[in-house]
């Protein structure tokens, strides 16, 4: 990839898709090719042909994805699975077609079995029986990553593929219904702190355990996978330590100044009990995270109360 090369990134506006920009605009490149949902809709395979066969792009970061908490996916089975097969199909493909050089898919941890060894090694994939919360979303992903990988075998056409674990940072979502846990959980504690709320409902019996990756480490991640790696096999991409949903709730807690009771609401689900990837054929190649959880946190939280916050009071 060079300075000047054609790049799009499909879902520019999201979470992960908005990072990758941001690296790759102070990195210097400069001809970076976006669309939002308006003016392309990826699950439209003759828009997504046309749009190629246009613009024709050198390199394509796959950043677009319905995406959701726990709740999101289990409530929205439908919308989950087919709005992914249909946006990464149509994306691979059309890329494959019309010349790209080399194409970034983006997976999940939840692909990985419910009851995976941890930490969860990449060839882990397929031994054993999906998280039924997510299995939607993972079926789907799952389809992408055989996707880029029958593409390579049969067309020799170089997409990569790498597996985020969970992920935060600036631009996050955080809907109450949609959002996942560390967005959610910032948002309720800057809400019950300045309401002066005596408690925190927190979801599930708090024992579950995560790994959370800054979103800036994984933009910076797809670049230097871009640049270095070629490979049929999936790559992991995470920071090596997790925690408990008690503990993430307490960290928060402590940055946002709560200091009321955290209560854990059962009935809500737990989804997997631990998910930790092993990231050692990343670290292999010589990539390490830069961004610590306290750290990332207290720049999420600053950016929720800046852009989200602030602007909801005025509304
Ligand atoms: O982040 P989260 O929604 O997704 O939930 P998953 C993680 C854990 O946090 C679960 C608990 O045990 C939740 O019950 N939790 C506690 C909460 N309070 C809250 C809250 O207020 N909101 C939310 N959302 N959770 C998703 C998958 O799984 O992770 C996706 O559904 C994807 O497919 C994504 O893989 C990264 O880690 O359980």
């Amino acid at each position: 990839m060079t300075k000047d090369s054609k790049i799009f990134i499909a879902g520019h506006r999201g979470l992960v898709g908005s990072a990758i920009v941001r690296k790759l605009q102070a990195a210097g490149y400069t001809h970076l090719i976006t669309r939002t949902r308006n003016e392309l809709d990826l699950r439209n395979q003759a828009a997504v042909e046309r749009f190629f066969a246009e613009t024709q792009p050198t390199y394509v970061f796959l950043a677009a994805a319905r995406v959701g908490g726990i709740l999101a996916n289990s409530t929205y089975p439908a919308d989950f699975i087919r709005d992914n097969l249909q946006i990464q199909t149509n994306v691979i493909d059309a890329a494959y077609r019309f010349g790209v050089k080399k194409l970034l898919f983006l997976g999940s941890s939840c692909i990985y079995p419910k009851h995976a060894p941890q930490p969860m090694k990449e060839e882990y994939l397929l031994t054993g029986a999906l998280e039924p919360t997510n299995e939607w979303y993972a079926v789907a992903k799952i389809a992408g990553l055989k996707l880029c990988q029958a593409y390579r075998r049969q067309y020799g056409f170089n997409a990569i593929c790498l597996m985020p674990t969970n992920l935060y940072g600036p631009g996050d979502n955080f809907d109450l219904e949609t959002s996942h846990v560390l967005p959610a959980l910032i948002r309720k504690f800057h809400e019950a702190k300045t309401q002066g709320a005596k408690q925190v409902v927190v979801w599930g019996t708090g024992t579950p355990r995560r790994e959370f990756l800054h979103v800036d480490d994984l933009a910076d991640a797809c670049l230097f996978l871009m640049q270095h790696y070629n490979d049929e096999d999936i790559i992991n991409v995470g920071t090596g330590k997790d925690i408990s949903i008690r503990e993430l709730a307490e960290l928060i807690a402590e940055i946002t100044g709560f200091s009321g009771e955290i209560v854990f609401d059962t009935s809500k689900p737990d989804g997997t009990p631990r998910k930790l990837l092993d990231v050692s054929r990343l670290w292999a190649m010589g990539w390490r995270p830069k961004i610590g959880l306290r750290e990332g946190i207290e720049e999420t939280y600053h950016w929720y109360v800046t852009h989200y916050a602030e602007k909801a009071m005025h509304v």
